[in-house]
């Protein structure tokens, strides 16, 4: 049968067949590392548990750098990438930026949301805006909201297809999916419980319907996402402000990083880009 992963560790999958009954199943290791998001063909074993045989076809994987270096997929088939922030922990644009730049790579559609806003007295909010308003100057929409009280979370779920919330541990993305799915037990969560993947519950990435249609995937926090072995090409086009100056360079293969002649430079320095934007790229092109 087909099925989707809506959560996963390690080897072991929750996987939701096509009338929305979950099964905790294993997997063949030829099926490759399996994450939450793919679609399987498997085969119940009983007992509402079963073996994925394989593993189709991803449109799109997001993956990560872990600190050595390994590349890890974090989910698949991922339509929009929304970028958790808050006033506490403090805001991070370079992380911003990788994770952006991540969700240009493939083709996700990213957003930024600035949850805890309750933190923030007016001066604070103003503050904040200030600081964001880089990013919604390139054109990346931004939302504020306060998962505790609920306000701004409902905008989140418009439009959405399949979406993954990323961002540091701790700015409240399990707190904002909660907000989302109101009345009714968070089922998957229950059910990775009572099977004992609940004990891996900040490692594990999980998939969820929310009841207006559009599922959402909550993923646990990443200190330090990073990007690696991005070619310099895809990398500065996954910048979506650099766009237009691209091609323009003195050096057909410039890399954006002090050549002579670079548009990228001049564009900074007449502030047609953010020269922090610049540097952002620069610190991944060197990582
Ligand atoms: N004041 C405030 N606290 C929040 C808000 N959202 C989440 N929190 C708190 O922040 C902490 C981390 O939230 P959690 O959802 O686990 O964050 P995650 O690690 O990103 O999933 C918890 O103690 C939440 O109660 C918010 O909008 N305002
Ligand atoms: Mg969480
Ligand atoms: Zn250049």
């Amino acid at each position: 049968m087909d099925g989707l992963v809506v959560a996963n560790y390690g080897s072991t999958s929750l996987v939701e067949d096509g009338q929305g009954q979950l099964s905790l199943c294993t997997s063949r290791k030829s099926t490759g590392r399996i994450v939450c998001g793919d679609r399987v063909t498997w085969r119940s074993t009983g007992n509402a548990e079963g073996v994925i045989e394989k593993r189709l076809d991803r449109r799109t994987v997001l993956q990560r750098h872990d600190s050595n270096g390994k590349s890890r997929p974090l989910a698949a088939n991922i339509d929009q990438v929304i970028v958790v922030s808050a006033p506490e922990p403090p805001l991070d644009r370079y992380l911003i930026d990788r994770y952006l730049a991540a969700a240009e790579i493939i083709s996700a559609t990213p957003s930024l949301v600035i949850n805890k806003m309750d933190l923030l007295d007016p001066t604070g909010i103003r503050l904040m805006q200030d600081r964001i308003r880089e990013y919604r100057e390139i054109g990346y929409q931004v939302s504020f909201t306060c998962a505790l009280s609920g306000k701004g979370v409902e905008e989140l779920s418009g439009r959405l297809k399949v979406g993954i919330l990323v961002g540091q541990s701790g700015v409240g993305k399990s707190s904002l999916i909660k907000r989302l799915l109101p009345d009714r037990d968070i089922a998957v969560g229950t059910l990775s419980d009572a099977s004992g993947l609940g004990r891996h519950t900040t490692t594990t990435t999980t998939l969820y319907h929310l009841p207006g249609g559009g599922d959402l995937i909550d993923s646990p926090g990443v200190r330090d996402f990073r990007l690696r072995d991005v070619d310099p090409v895809a990398l500065a086009h996954a910048f979506r402000d650099f766009r237009p100056f691209l091609g323009q360079c003195r050096f057909h293969n410039c890399r954006h990083d002090r050549e002579p002649g670079c548009a990228l430079s001049i564009a900074a320095r007449n502030c047609e880009i953010n020269s922090r934007r610049l540097k952002s790229y620069r610190n991944i092109l060197h990582s």
